[in-house]
């Protein structure tokens, strides 16, 4: 479990998105990425407009907005640019890579024109080249979903490793993992190296709650300590938690809960740099 700051990792991170998040987390004193799981244009952008100033990314699933259009995706930018975050798109991508490739840059959504970070699925293996084609020259990071949150999961063993194996093959544009611990350290994982000896990967996690265990759909939650200070992860992933289901907590609600998020995160971190 790595003790070295963010600070100190965005100075030598080789992915330029992977440097811009670490160096948000520490300016804004926060590794709190905000998931908006909501159906409307209006309501995602209400709800990235109360969480950015506490936050260092926001994660959208883009195709479940029923209203959805080019000004939606211009309006966000602005937000991210006025309250200094990161957008993820969390597309899963999994399919072959001439496919992934289509699907990253074009359609409704073009969501390699916008998104700063995506996300995909290694059981096609080898798209990573696919996303990268279109990613790399737009400065884009990708993280690999090497472990997930939900109940009987099967990106586990094996299969944690071979991704942890597929990025190391592209450093320039593998930022990272979705997963639950540190999987790129060898005492966790087959495919990993000693901690301070390999590439350095940003672990961001899903499945972070202070008031649930679990959502009756497979979801299991674990709080910002569990997740930062003992399994050495990056970032925490909060949706729920934060806006509430449905179409939204109000305002002064979701800011209360990033607030909470933010100092709970912050201190697993800083708990984590004094173990
Ligand atoms: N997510 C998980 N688990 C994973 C990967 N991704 O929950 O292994 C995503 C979900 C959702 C968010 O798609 O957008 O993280 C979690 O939301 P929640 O905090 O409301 O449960």
């Amino acid at each position: 479990i790595t003790t070295r700051t963010y600070a100190e990792r965005a100075a030598k991170h080789p992915v330029p998105v992977a440097k811009q998040l670490l160096d948000i987390c520490d300016r804004k004193k926060t590794n709190l990425c905000v998931s908006v799981d909501v159906t409307s244009k209006a309501g995602l952008l209400r709800i990235a407009e109360a969480a950015g100033p506490y936050c260092c990314c926001i994660k959208t699933h883009i195709d479940i907005v029923e209203d959805f259009d080019r000004d939606l995706v211009q309006q966000l930018q602005a937000l991210a640019d006025k309250h200094d975050f990161l957008i993820w798109e969390d597309r899963k991508f999994a399919d072959i890579g001439n496919t992934v490739r289509l699907q990253y840059s074009s359609g409704i959504y073009k969501i390699a024109s916008w998104a700063h970070i995506t996300n995909a699925h290694l059981s096609p293996a080898r798209h990573p080249d696919g996303l990268a084609s279109v990613g790399l020259p737009l400065g884009r990071g990708l993280l690999l979903l090497a472990e997930m949150s939900a109940k009987g999961n099967l990106a586990t063993g094996e299969y944690t490793a071979k991704n942890v194996e597929a990025a190391r093959r592209h450093p320039e544009f593998v930022m990272g993992f979705v997963a639950m611990r540190r999987v790129d350290e060898r005492e966790e994982t087959a495919g990993g190296v000693a901690p301070g000896e390999g590439a350095d990967y940003v672990i961001m996690t899903p499945g972070v709650g202070l008031d649930s265990k679990g959502d009756g759909m497979g979801q299991q939650y674990r709080t910002p300590d569990e997740v930062i200070r003992e399994s050495g992860c990056d970032v925490i992933i909060v949706g729920r938690g934060i806006y509430g289901g449905g179409d939204g907590n109000p305002n002064e609600e979701i800011v209360k809960q990033c607030k909470r998020y933010q100092e709970a995160g912050w201190k697993a971190y800083e708990d984590r740099l004094r173990q």
